[in-house]
């Protein structure tokens, strides 16, 4: 141990002098630090955004193939160098690139290259793949010399796979089932010494002490797994081990040092004991200082270190949002300095994506700004698209994606853009340059592109007086009913800003927005989609407007004197309904006394559904309200008395209603064991967690009204993977045809015809990680259409195997009744967070499907007969 620690120190001292032979004078490589809340990063994949020197692109590790996802596609520094106006004609200001560190090229056991940078061989040195260390502090100037700043992607939980445990594995004895990657290329084992000390059949080695000694992780919930296990067969790095903690902060200093890198974007953080990044940011040692002291050494007195961590968060709870914040440390023992927020991503997800309430982003927002969970809200890196996760324009229809762009741009936090995100890539990991893996043949440096030009323009409304980059937030408004309206206030010094969105596919009442703002002033418009010029605000303070759908604007407030006309409703809602709650179908009634004006009853914000009142000669109406058009289970509604030809509503009301699952009840069994697929030829993957999560067993359909109902009983039900929607690999497809309008016949994506006389109109694809309603609307053999909100709510029962699907009458667009509605299932499995149906080959394998090499093959593995809702 002794002799490793005087190496260690000879390793240390080397590198500073080394450090200062290569650095350039002439080069702008050491800038302050910015304030980071006022910037905007672009995230790029090195090796997917632009390949400027084609020279390197095969380094002969059989690593290298454009046409495979899997291996290397040729991009590299010298390509962003010359694409940076590219990205600051975006509006972006910082640059986030993937670890541009030497990795293992191909892993022959797992066949997958590491092109993604993530899988370290050398943590000191720049891959040849994408340039030299002279060529990466070129792009450091460059960036700099244009006011840009650099964040580095770093990983200090892992190597590359270099080792892993075969047949077995015991923790007392860990050379016993020792299995080196031997025929990885370009190296067996990491370069970089300590990392090199890999094999623990060499005393000295294993002595050292440098890894954790560990099978892959299998159970996630398993904090010691969690901690010292192989993340995904990555070799775990012993981050306990005081050497090694001043071996990393060494090696990662090394990039500030000489490069003038200005933030980290720091990988897998969940993996690394929390007490590890206290240290990293901020020891004292002499010869390894942390992070911070080596950044302010170069005149860096904010280094940006946000790290990622993927832990979901439930609506209406902050427990994920203390989690991510542990990894920021304490005021008193501070540790990094922003982190990738995910408990926002979470939210964005549901509230733009699945038309969940719009108080859940009310309740984040106030979690996340408001709240003194976090350090510092005002640098967290809040981002809608990464490489890892299937991209949100995979769930969500285009005027969704753009709301949520708003959304990211209006709130506090720095906005992080992933690359393809302009340009609307469905794939996580396309690259922008044309002889790239997933470009489709084109370059995709298009600057007139729709989404493109939107994130230039709200950089610009972002940088405006600093006011949504730097004000207080406070929601005005938002509905803990279900989509609607969302409105929020940003302040700054003496302006204000009044951010607006309608989060539904059909127009909605906003109904007496409080602005806070006096009577008379005026509300300019300064970016909008789907509203058009400036409001006044009315008596009171309020606004009334009609918001029609998915629409969103930006404005400023003014001091005006506008005419204002103080008008009075004259009309009342006399029954007292107010927090009542209803179980059966209930009348409203009340009076209204103008015979110029229709009033309307409107119920939970819908105007497509409002009510027309038609009062009898003395001005008395009364109107019954179906239970039927409430969702099953309890839930929370609004009403409001609306006059459209004033411009008022009265006062919201509001009542609760409770829907017990009644109505029509269909239950049917499907065999057991018949996950093979539809001609019984298929087989499943053959990786230990597969266990008949696909095979159903029955099927409950129930309709109440519109409302529907399906149970489905599993062979099994598992959350191995730790997916929000509770249950992992099984995809399921719910196909809908609504009597009386015309469907698809065949079953998109799926490759198959559907069941002779259905014609599908939607479809719900569920999965661990996917929720997402189609529409057959657009549907093609490549796409299931359109989608739509709300997405269906999802329960899960593990020890009963049973998923429970229940879609609101909203979804199906309000039909009056199901009878005579055709119901068909079929399921396969999707893969995982990226999405996507798994794929099926002939041999099959531990996440592929077998029985198959057609390209075209059906991608169905169980389903069901049709069941047809009866005619009462
Ligand atoms: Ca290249
Ligand atoms: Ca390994
Ligand atoms: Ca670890
Ligand atoms: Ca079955």
């Amino acid at each position: 141990m002794k002799e490793l620690i005087i190496i260690l120190l000879f390793t240390i001292s080397y590198t500073c002098v080394h450090g200062q032979i290569n650095t350039n004078e002439k080069l702008k490589l050491h800038v302050p630090s910015p304030k980071w809340e006022d910037q905007i990063i672009y995230f790029l994949m090195l090796d997917r955004f632009a390949d400027g020197d084609s020279n390197n692109n095969d380094q002969g590790g059989d690593e290298y193939d454009q046409k495979d996802s899997r291996k290397f596609s040729g991009g590299d520094i010298q390509g962003l160098i010359d694409h940076l106006d590219y990205i600051q004609n975006l509006g972006a200001t910082a640059i986030w690139i993937t670890p541009p560190v030497a990795n293992q090229w191909w892993d022959p056991e797992i066949q997958f290259s590491g092109y993604h940078g993530y899988w370290a061989e050398n943590f000191k040195e720049v891959d040849k793949h994408f340039g030299t260390l002279e060529l990466y502090q070129q792009l450091s100037h460059e960036i700099h010399k244009r006011g840009m700043y650099l964040i580095q992607d770093i990983v200090l939980n892992h190597t590359g796979n270099f080792f892993h445990y075969e047949g077995g594995y015991d923790k007392d004895n860990v050379d016993s089932f020792y299995k080196s990657n031997k025929n990885s290329s370009p190296v067996s084992k990491p370069t970089q010494y300590p990392f090199n000390l890999n094999d623990p059949n060499v005393p000295e080695q294993k002595n050292a002490n440098i890894y954790n000694w560990t099978p892959d992780i299998t159970d996630y919930e398993n904090p010691i797994q969690k901690l010292t296990y192989q993340m995904g067969g990555l070799d775990d790095i012993n981050t306990e081990n005081i050497n090694v903690r001043d071996v990393l902060r060494d090696s990662y200093g090394y990039w500030v040092r000489l490069v003038g890198v200005d933030g980290f974007r720091i990988d897998t953080i969940i993996y690394v004991e929390l007490d590890f990044w206290a240290d990293f940011m901020n020891s004292l040692n002499t010869e390894a200082p942390g992070i911070n002291e080596i950044a302010k050494s170069t005149g860096r007195d904010n280094f940006l270190t946000f790290g990622e961590t993927f832990i979901p968060s439930d609506p209406l709870q902050n427990s994920g949002d203390i989690e991510v914040a542990s990894y920021m440390g304490t005021k008193e023992k501070p540790a990094l300095n922003s982190m990738l927020n995910y408990p926002l991503y979470y939210t964005i997800n549901r509230v733009f994506s699945q038309g969940k309430p719009t108080q859940f982003m009310e309740y984040r927002l106030n979690t996340f700004v408001n709240d003194t969970i976090y350090r510092d809200p005002f640098q967290m890196a809040n981002f809608l698209d990464n490489h890892d996760w299937s991209r949100f324009i995979n769930s969500s229809s285009p005027a969704a994606l753009k709301q949520a762009l708003f959304l990211l741009y209006t709130i506090p936090g720095i906005p992080v853009i992933y690359q393809g995100t302009e340009h609307l890539f469905t794939e996580s990991r396309a690259s922008m340059f044309k002889e790239g893996w997933g470009s489709e043949g084109e370059d995709h440096f298009d600057q007139e592109a729709e989404v493109y030009q939107l994130l230039k323009s709200l950089a610009e409304v972002r940088q405006k007086d600093k006011v949504l980059s730097r004000g207080d937030l406070e929601v005005l408004q938002s509905s803990d009913v279900g989509t609607g309206a969302l409105v929020y206030k940003r302040s700054y010094l003496d302006k204000q800003f009044i951010v607006v969105f309608n989060t539904a596919d059909q127009p909605v009442l906003m109904s007496n927005l409080q602005t806070k703002a006096s009577p008379g002033d005026e509300l300019i418009l300064l970016k909008g989609i789907g509203l058009y010029g400036n409001w006044v605000i009315g008596a009171k303070g309020f606004i009334t407007s009609e918001l029609p759908a998915r629409a969103v604007g930006i404005f400023e407030l003014k001091n005006s004197n506008k005419k204002t006309e103080t008008q009075v409703l004259n009309a009342t809602i006399s029954s007292d309904i107010s927090n009542k709650i209803f179980k059966d179908d209930f009348v409203i009634s009340g009076k209204i006394q103008d015979q110029n004006n229709p009033y309307y009853l409107i119920i939970d914000d819908k105007l497509t559904n409002k009510i027309k009142l038609s009062p009898d000669t003395n001005g008395n109406w009364q109107q019954s309200i179906s239970l039927s058009r409430f969702s099953f289970g309890t839930s929370k509604h609004k009403i409001v008395l609306y006059s459209p030809g004033q411009n008022l509503a009265s006062e919201t009301l509001t009542f609760q209603t409770i829907v017990p699952v009644q109505g029509s009840k269909i239950s049917m069994p499907d065999p057991i064991g018949d996950d093979n697929g539809r001609n019984n030829d298929y087989k499943q993957p053959t990786h230990e967690t597969y266990k008949g999560q696909q095979d159903i067993l029955n099927i409950e359909v129930i309709t109440y009204g519109s409302n529907l109902q399906i149970t489905l009983t599993m062979g099994d039900v598992t959350d191995v993977w730790l997916p929000p929607n509770g249950f992992d690999h099984v995809l399921i497809h719910v196909f809908i045809d609504l009597p009386n309008i015309d469907g698809r016949k065949d079953l998109s994506v799926l490759n198959a015809p559907g069941p002779e006389g259905f014609e599908w109109n939607y479809v719900a694809y569920l999965a661990g990680w996917h929720n997402v309603l189609y529409s057959a609307e657009n549907a093609s053999s490549e796409s299931f259409g359109t989608i739509v909100t709300p997405t269906p709510s999802l329960m899960v029962d593990k020890d009963k195997r049973t998923i429970t699907i229940q879609f609101s009458p909203d979804a199906l667009g309000n039909p009056k009744t199901l009878e005579g509605a055709k119901i068909y299932i079929a399921t396969w499995d999707n893969n995982g967070s990226e999405g996507g149906h798994r794929v099926i080959t002939q041999d099959g394998g531990p996440y592929d499907f077998g029985g198959s090499n057609n390209p075209n093959a059906t991608l169905i593995i169980d389903d069901t007969k049709v069941i047809t809702i009866p005619k009462n």
